[in-house]
């Protein structure tokens, strides 16, 4: 009955919602008060600030908006409003410390099953089939995704672990021809897909061949000791200028020994570099000078979607490159459930039906297109989540990386940062155009 589907829907909401702040704790809690506050780099805000802010955004949609309640903090607003101070500012705001911090989410969230009890789920677009609640769940997730970022780049001992990743159980090499023709980019029935993934639209893709998987260590690897990091010719002009300017010679968090071993720093361990590993911290202008050297490239956005999504037995896309059905721990590497990308072959089950593997967790992987919206775009419900980033100097990245919890991250999520960044767990992988020989 229409009850009973209610009823289970709020249950989802609940589950969600819960598991989203069981992640943000366990990221605020593991590090002192000191650690909480500080400013582990300028291009990431204090910890703390993540957890008000995750309140605030929280309190902003659920309690005042879709609960129609009193406002728990109005006079903090502004210390939260991402659009009002860089992150490098954060950390000199007169911000709620880490008690007051804890306490406000979890007021507010005690008001949010209030609401969450009280809402029919239907009936206006804000709270139709849930949207604001998993908008927000969406959010949480998205910021302990960069929390745990943050903790990636704080230095000192290990504060967080997790069971090793599981082990490749099929080989997987080489690329997988995608023919040409119509998919259906984009979604209007995910009932919590986001403003930028809609409408759904048909897309015309040229036929192209993508990776089965990410490049792995081993492959970067080769590209660095061919001079990779060495030869202009291989960068765009802007790329060659950061790779100077940045000084970068290596994926970040990567270390070479006095004997020429490479390591990689994780969450604050030392591990020999593992070689069939997918690549991640490495930025986008990086992604590109290793295509030019694999004499390749990045997959356009479209091109990434059909080959995560395209049923070429029905014609249909799906939700995910498995099928329609939620991420399982066996079809892909998500939720921070380890805390590194998984070797290549570990998820033969959450492959594409025409052979493309891991397009889903382990690494966000680098797309050559920049953030745009859909024809028929409508900013939803508010201009500052996609629409203010349009056209900027953004690249999208799809697919998810092992931090990205399932909330946020199916075959239509789109994310995207500046090609620079690499702090981010961000991989790529190649694709490229067929010409005579190969049709
Ligand atoms: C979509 C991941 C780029 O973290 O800046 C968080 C998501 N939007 N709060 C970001 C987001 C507002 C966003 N990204
Ligand atoms: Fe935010």
């Amino acid at each position: 009955t229409d009850r009973a589907e209610t009823e289970r829907l709020r249950g989802r909401i609940a589950d969600t919602l819960e598991r989203a702040r069981r992640r943000t704790i366990g990221l605020t809690e593991c590090v002192d008060e000191a650690e909480l506050v500080a400013q582990h780099s300028r291009i990431m805000s204090p910890l703390v600030w993540d957890l008000a802010h995750i309140g605030n955004q929280e309190e902003l949609w659920l309690v005042r908006d879709v609960g129609g309640r009193e406002p728990v903090r109005q006079d903090i607003d502004h210390l939260y409003d991402a659009f009002k101070h860089a992150r490098a500012d954060r950390p000199a705001l007169p911000l709620l410390d880490p008690a007051q911090a804890r306490d406000y989410v979890g007021t507010v969230r005690e008001k949010v099953w209030d609401v969450l009890e009280r809402s029919p789920l239907r009936g206006g677009d804000l709270v139709e089939g849930g949207f604001a609640f998993g908008m927000i769940a969406q959010h949480e997730q998205q910021h302990d995704e960069t929390m745990l970022a943050t903790h990636q780049l704080r230095t000192g001992e290990a504060v967080l672990s997790a069971p090793p990743t599981p082990a490749a159980t099929a080989t997987v090499t080489g690329e997988v021809v995608v023919p040409a023709g119509e998919f259906s980019m984009g979604t209007d029935t995910d009932p919590w897909a986001l403003d930028n993934e809609r409408p759904a639209h048909p897309v015309h893709v040229d036929a192209f061949a993508i990776d089965a998987a990410p490049v792995t260590n081993e492959q970067f690897l080769a590209f660095l000791d061919d001079g990779g990091y060495e030869r202009p010719e291989l960068w765009s002009e802007r790329g060659w200028a950061h790779r100077v300017e940045a000084g970068l010679t290596a994926p970040q968090f990567w270390e070479q020994d006095g004997g020429g071993r490479w390591w990689r720093r994780t969450f604050g361990a030392m591990q020999p570099l593992r070689t069939h590993q997918p690549v991640v911290h490495v930025c986008w202008f990086e992604a590109e000078a290793y295509a030019n050297w694999a004499g390749k490239r990045l997959p356009t956005e479209a091109e990434w979607e059909k080959a995560a999504r395209f049923d070429p037995a029905t014609g249909r896309s799906r939700r995910y490159p498995w099928g329609d059905g939620d991420p399982t721990a066996a079809l892909a590497n998500l939720g921070q459930h380890h805390l590194e990308p998984a070797d290549i072959g570990a998820y033969p089950a959450g492959a594409s039906p025409l052979g493309v593997h891991q397009l889903i967790g382990d690494v966000w992987e680098w797309t050559a297109s920049g953030f745009d919206p859909y024809p028929g775009f409508r900013a939803f419900p508010y201009r500052e989540y996609s629409e203010v980033f349009y056209g900027g100097d953004y690249k999208v990245l799809r697919g998810g990386s092992f931090g990205a919890d399932q909330v946020a991250a199916r075959g239509t999520f789109r994310n995207w940062d500046h090609p620079i960044r690499r702090q981010i767990f961000s991989g790529f992988r190649l694709a490229r155009s067929l010409t005579a020989d190969d049709l």
